[in-house]
């Protein structure tokens, strides 16, 4: 049970960590707007992501930047449409990282095996949406929204209260039929959580990884490996390493990063060396 993930048209065994690449689809403002003028970016980079290794390709729009404004569904499916039409028909589970219903279910349609959402389906019709489909979903954490999570977190007990809410969700997902084997966890590190909630979760993810759900990390690159470095976005390889190698020490089965051969490498290491 908790050996494999159920997604779509894959069984994903979990007896090795997975590492899952993203793939950000920004809209090229040099082109002249032919349709798929962004899609090919965005297709070379992820057919590079498979050939590094990465096991789950997550596509998404960039609508959830602090900051950057959000994206209607038209806008979204613009970006990412033309490019999750192609990725399918790679023999690699894709993952589209989105929270509106509607890109969920073109999504869907076209076939892909993983709904990343970081409002853990809590938007109205994603429940019904996923389960209707045999996707895998990754239900996330997250306090506030986007545009002013990171204002003041606060938490009585980090540790307690996203462990609460990600298996209330589950069980809310499981209550339309979905399987237990389709659904993933994830605490949501930086989905406002200071530096210190970020490292009280990391060091207790164990305590999380008890629910027998798989745990899916994304730390790649994050505010955390700055605070913790001193390093700007662009110099954070080594520092999101150690931190998915911490993750996947600590129990987490997927980790989601930027940086898949490096991080191939890392966990290749580690498996042989740790486990
Ligand atoms: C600004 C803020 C830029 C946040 C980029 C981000 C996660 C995710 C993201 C995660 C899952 C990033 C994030 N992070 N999905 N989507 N888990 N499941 O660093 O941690 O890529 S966006």
């Amino acid at each position: 049970m908790a050996g494999h993930w159920h997604a779509g048209r894959f069984i994903l065994p979990l007896q090795r960590p997975l590492v899952m690449g993203i793939v950000n689809v920004t809209p090229d403002s040099f082109s002249d707007g032919g349709r798929h003028a962004h899609a090919l970016p965005a297709l070379r980079h992820a057919q590079a992501l498979v050939e590094e290794g990465a096991d789950i390709l997550d596509i998404g729009g960039e609508s959830s930047r602090p900051g950057s404004p959000r994206l209607t569904h038209a806008q979204e499916w613009a970006r990412i449409g033309p490019v999750l039409e192609e990725a399918v028909r790679w023999n690699v589970p894709v993952s589209v990282d989105t929270y509106q219903p509607e890109t969920m279910r073109r999504a869907l349609d076209l076939g892909v095996d993983i709904i990343n959402d970081i409002h853990a389906l809590q938007r109205p019709g994603a429940l019904e949406t996923v389960a209707k489909s045999d996707a895998g979903v990754c239900l996330m954490h997250m306090q506030g929204e986007p545009e002013s999570m990171q204002h003041a977190p606060h938490y009585a007990d980090v540790v307690g209260e996203v462990s609460r809410f990600l298996l209330a969700r589950a069980a809310s997902v499981e209550s339309l039929g979905v399987d237990r084997s389709r659904i993933a966890l994830d605490p949501g590190f930086g989905f406002g959580k200071t530096l210190q909630h970020n490292l009280t979760l990391a060091k207790r993810l164990p305590e999380l990884a008890q629910s027998g759900y798989p745990l899916l990390v994304g730390v790649s690159r994050k505010s955390m490996v700055g605070a913790l470095t001193g390093r700007e976005v662009a110099a954070r390889l080594p520092g999101s390493l150690a931190a998915a190698l911490a993750c996947v020490a600590a129990g987490a089965q997927i980790v989601r990063v930027h940086d898949v051969a490096p991080t191939v490498d890392a966990i290749k290491v580690w498996h042989a060396m740790a486990r």
